[in-house]
């Protein structure tokens, strides 16, 4: 049976939604390498309409939708429980659920007060009005965000202390693999390094290392992935 994904469409093949490469990355990890990938644009959310809410990714698996990146993570768990697992228990599923509430709350807002106009430049042509009129709903003026970077990511650095503490003391958030706590967090820092600002995490950050041995799995699936060319 096909699955599919419906995920955020960007400049070229530059796909840079966090939430998506978390679903992506959850397939991957179990097992699945021949699932379909179909772009929805932001200003135009119809091919998702059969799922009654507009927010992306939306799984497809033959006639069963799931939307929302977590609880797609708990569907594949769940219809597959034979292939690998992504939480390793339900008690740390449970813990999961504390982490992607974490990088919701706090290490994505941070990144996209420093990142939102790196992400603006991110958006395909076509998509750029109705981006710059929802976001400066939300955010004020994009052109506001492109200077003074530098200042916010000191205390956004500083915010990510627990998880530097505990990949000092082990090689994943998952212990001594990956699982689907690493794909939540490592969704945001793919966000940067797809919109051109891995810069964001220091050279000599454990986060840093931690994020290379990530890029590094299913053969280099997202290392290979189409970042946003500098200009
Ligand atoms: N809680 C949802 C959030 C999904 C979400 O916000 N997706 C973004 C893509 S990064 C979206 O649909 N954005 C559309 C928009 O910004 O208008 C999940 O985990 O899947």
């Amino acid at each position: 049976m096909t699955i599919t994904v419906y995920e955020l469409d960007g400049i070229g093949d530059v796909r840079f939604s966090p939430f998506c490469w978390r679903t992506l990355l959850a397939l991957k990890h179990k097992g699945f390498d021949d699932f379909e990938r179909v772009p929805v644009s932001f200003r135009d959310r119809s091919p998702i309409a059969f799922s009654n809410q507009e927010r992306i990714p939306v799984l497809v698996d033959g006639d069963h939708w799931v939307n929302d990146s977590w609880d797609i993570a708990c569907y594949l768990e769940d219809a597959y429980p034979d292939r690998p697992s992504l939480f390793g228990g339900d008690m740390a599923r449970a813990e999961a659920r504390f982490i992607n509430a974490w990088t919701q709350q706090i290490q994505n807002p941070g990144l996209i007060n420093i990142i939102l106009w790196d992400a603006f430049m991110a958006v395909g042509p076509a998509d750029r009005d109705w981006w710059r009129e929802d976001r400066e709903k939300r955010f004020g003026k994009i052109e506001a965000y492109r200077q003074g970077k530098e200042e916010k990511l000191g205390p956004w650095r500083q915010s990510l202390e627990p998880l530097r503490t505990t990949l000092r003391a082990q090689p994943y958030l998952g212990g001594e693999a990956p699982a689907y706590a690493d794909y939540i967090v490592f969704g945001t820092f793919l966000f940067a390094r797809f919109v051109n600002r891995y810069d964001v995490i220091e050279p000599a950050d454990p986060i840093r290392d931690w994020c290379e041995r990530l890029l590094d799995l299913f053969g280099g699936y997202t290392r290979s992935a189409p970042i946003l060319e500098a200009g």
